[in-house]
């Protein structure tokens, strides 16, 4: 807990609060897996093949707010080393 705050933006990345718009601050973080998507409470992550299934996984049904058509799907930032 105190070696990541001690990196700056550290205390916001994978703190379990989503700070970015799109999500990206907690994309990637020991708690989601790779293929997970972060629900933007706590540290509750669902897999991507549950986005936008219609059928709401996350407790706030963040997994289905993003998506713009039903059965779309992909969110997909590669911009894991920056803050938003
Ligand atoms: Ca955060
Ligand atoms: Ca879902």
């Amino acid at each position: 807990m105190a070696a990541i705050r001690n990196s700056g933006r550290g205390e916001r990345v994978c703190d379990g609060v989503v700070d970015c718009p799109d999500f990206s601050d907690e994309l990637y973080c020991p708690y989601c897996p790779e293929h997970h998507f972060h629900c933007g409470v706590g540290k509750t992550c669902v897999h991507k093949d549950r986005l936008c299934d219609g059928q709401i996984d996350c407790d706030n049904g963040a997994d289905e707010k993003g998506c713009r058509k039903f059965g779309g799907g992909g969110r997909n930032k590669e911009n894991k080393n920056r803050l938003c």
